[in-house]
């Protein structure tokens, strides 16, 4: 039987070969994991931990928080306030950033997460997920300022996520492709279970909530019509959709079996220019993609290109695999 490499032995190995992984780095990453083991612990718990249902607080995004999101965000916060490898983080549940204790030694890292995504789904039992990225502190920054989280996601040195479904697996980037380590809950450790991940260019299977289609714009309504015509249409072939709602779960799909995912600009809400937030969800995810071999875009720009104005900006998201999320990037270009 093969010899289990743990995601400890992996980052070392890979720090040793490509020095992509800096020990501060490997840190920061082994730190997350162990974190997302802690929060696998209480999403698995469910009712008999007594962490379901809602903490009847909102968070900065105006949506109503589980008591798993906070528990998570607590969960990363403890997890990596004090081992000295990070100087801030910032999070989908706090209004602003949260810098290291003085107490504590500064590191050169920024975290940023959505803690546990998806979470319209905890009472219901379906998988969710965590979402990190990693930013490097801007150099000769003396106090860390929300500004300096302000990078685009092609800066990420670090990117990935948790996925708490039937079984709990961690998925991550340093910019030399994916990797997925599934927890081994007998050893408590995370095990490689997939290196050099790569999505097909093309798939027969789209993600969107169809439940929005009249507020779509054109482009977004031309791609799924054509799709939904199926053999007979311009695209000759049958496709099948999937929509779980967490964003984790649609993206591990599509990681390991192609696919689009699409959360597109609608006009429920004109001003915003989606739903999905850009730091914390779709720059990891874009990076991950993208190292996968798949392409992302927000329908006429390249997701990671875009510079962003404020910490928890929303973006619209088109991502997975290439050749389909090109064809619908063509059509925002012919508007
Ligand atoms: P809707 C979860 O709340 C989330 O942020 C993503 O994980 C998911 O893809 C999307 O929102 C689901 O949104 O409008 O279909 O409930």
């Amino acid at each position: 039987m093969a010899q289990k490499i743990s995601l400890t032995r992996y980052l070392v190995e890979q720090q040793r070969v490509d020095g992509l992984i800096p020990s501060q780095l490997r840190l920061l990453l082994e730190v997350v994991a162990r974190a997302c083991k802690s929060i696998s612990q209480a999403v698995n718990k469910g009712a008999l931990g007594g962490v379901l249902g809602s903490a009847d607080s909102e968070n900065v995004q105006g949506e109503v928080q589980k008591k798993l999101d906070i528990i998570a965000n607590e969960v990363l916060i403890e997890a990596n306030e004090w081992g000295g490898h990070l100087a801030a983080m910032a999070s989908e549940e706090m209004d602003s950033i949260y810098l290291v204790p003085n107490r504590y030694p500064q590191g050169e890292y920024l975290l940023l997460f959505d803690p546990l995504d998806g979470s319209s789904n905890i009472d219901v039992n379906v998988s969710i997920g965590t979402i990190f990225s990693v930013l490097k502190k801007p150099e000769g920054s003396p106090a860390v300022t929300e500004k300096d989280f302000l990078q685009a996601g092609a800066r990420q040195v670090a990117a990935g996520y948790c996925v708490y479904g039937p079984q709990t697996t961690l998925v991550l980037t340093v910019g030399d492709g994916v990797s997925m380590f599934t927890l081994d809950r007998e050893q408590g450790s995370f095990v490689l279970t997939h290196e050099n991940v790569k999505i097909p260019e093309d798939t027969k299977e789209f993600a969107i909530n169809m439940s929005n289609m009249r507020h779509w714009d054109e482009p977004v309504r031309r791609y799924i019509d054509e799709c939904l015509l199926g053999q007979e249409g311009p695209r000759g072939k049958d496709f099948n959709m999937r929509w779980i709602a967490s964003m984790v779960a649609d993206v591990h799909r599509i990681l390991t079996r192609g696919g689009i995912f699409m959360y597109p600009w609608d006009k429920r809400e004109p001003n915003k220019p989606g739903k999905l937030r850009l730091m914390y969800e779709a720059n990891p995810m874009s990076w991950l993609v993208e190292q996968a071999g798949g392409a992302a875009t927000n329908g006429r720009q390249r997701i990671l290109d875009i510079q962003p104005g404020q910490l928890h900006e929303r973006v619209s998201v088109i991502l997975g695999s290439k050749n389909e999320v090109e064809r619908v990037t063509s059509y925002h270009s012919k508007l």
